[in-house]
């Protein structure tokens, strides 16, 4: 498919015996949807005046990330990329938790040591995000497969892009699951880019979703505009993986809005007439119309809820920028289980530096 063309007709029934989202659960993950396209906007200017290094933005992906993660269970792991951040948001990570991650401040539980979006946090069950494409696939399949030798009844999920179809990581992590019937669900988000490089020239095949057939298992396509038919995917992938049906690679058909990040200017690889062409698709203002349509939501009520996401990131980013830098003497920790002497004198020499002002913090 070009990236031009729209995607094609999908069907967004729920499948049968799986539970659809109620209007609740649509205006909860309406609610996260906002708030993670309000944390996009505010961010991108944050990198642009100099308070944050470098952002990763989400925008146009917000149904496929919230469709899957409604449908998931707590106990389940996440093993994200990069852009995950309606994953982390609906999973209950506050915001200024993140922020303190993107300006790498005292708050930032790594410390400053990751780049920004490259996040993880235990509580929720999210591991660290790593640079280097695809990596995140096999380590899924192996907490999939360690979880069910320790009888946990649990899947896990990753997210990954179209670029990463193309890894040695993919290939190993789907026959992997597929030999061993991993309790995975990989879901593709094939935002048709991989930063410069469109789709179209990124693999042959018709689709991605049909490159699990070789490994195997089910791939399917979904809409990754309507947060519907993603919770329905997921909810069926997850069950089949629980019962020990094995894994399913979803490829929810999305596009990136932004740029791929704040270091390139998609302008100089796309035209404005193909964003154009896909924000007719954007996830947020569906969701808004399904709302609406279905009597959950009216303009006062949808003005009153874009409002609560802006001031929540306004709040967030405030308290983030109001805590202090990392201490650089923690730059020692984490090393080695027990220091070794050397680390210790380079420590102490560099306390001494630090109070002798030949350093700053
Ligand atoms: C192994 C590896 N090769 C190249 C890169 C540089 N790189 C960073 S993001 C990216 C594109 C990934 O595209 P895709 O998988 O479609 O994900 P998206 O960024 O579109 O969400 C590349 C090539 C990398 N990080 N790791
Ligand atoms: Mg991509």
């Amino acid at each position: 498919m070009s990236a031009t063309q729209a995607p094609p007709a999908l069907p967004t029934a729920v499948s049968p015996g799986v539970a659809g989202m109620t209007p609740e659960d649509l205006v909860r993950a309406y609610r996260v949807m906002l708030l993670s396209r309000a944390t996009d906007d505010r961010c991108l200017s944050l990198q642009r005046q100099g308070r944050i290094g470098f952002y990763v933005p989400a925008s146009g992906q917000e149904a496929a990330q919230v469709g899957a993660a409604s449908a998931l269970a707590p106990e389940d792991w996440v093993f994200p990329a990069y852009r995950e951040l309606g994953v982390a948001l609906y999973r209950g990570v506050g915001l200024e938790r993140l922020i303190d991650q993107f300006i790498g401040n005292a708050g930032d539980l790594l410390k400053g040591r990751q780049m920004p979006n490259h996040y993880g946090y235990r509580d929720h069950r999210i591991v660290v995000a790593s640079s280097p494409i695809g990596t995140q696939i096999t380590q899924a399949v192996g907490a999939a497969l360690a979880a069910r030798r320790r009888k946990d009844s649990l899947a896990t999920i990753t997210f990954f892009g179209d670029g990463a179809t193309s890894s040695n990581d993919f290939h190993a992590g789907l026959n992997f699951a597929g030999v061993y019937r991993a309790p995975t669900i990989f879901v593709c988000q094939n935002n048709q880019w991989a930063i410069s490089l469109p789709r179209e020239k990124q693999t042959r095949s018709r689709t991605l979703a049909e490159k699990a057939e070789a490994y195997g298992f089910p791939g399917v396509v979904v809409d990754g505009t309507d947060v519907e038919a993603v919770h329905a995917a997921v909810a069926d992938a997850r069950s089949r993986a629980v019962r020990g049906e094995g894994p399913t690679l979803i490829e929810a058909q999305v596009y990136r809005f932004g740029p791929h990040s704040t270091s390139d200017d998609p302008r100089r690889y796309r035209t404005d007439a193909e964003v154009e062409h896909w924000k007719a698709s954007d996830p947020v203002l569906r969701l808004r119309t399904r709302l609406t349509s279905l009597g959950a939501l009216d303009e006062a009520r949808d003005a009153a809820l874009v409002e609560e996401a802006r001031a929540a990131v306004a709040k967030a980013v405030s308290a983030a920028e109001a805590t202090g830098p990392v201490d650089p003497t923690t730059f020692f920790d984490d090393v080695f289980a027990a220091p070794t002497p050397q680390l210790l004198a380079e420590r102490d020499e560099f306390d001494q530096l630090l109070k002798d002002g030949a350093v700053k913090p």
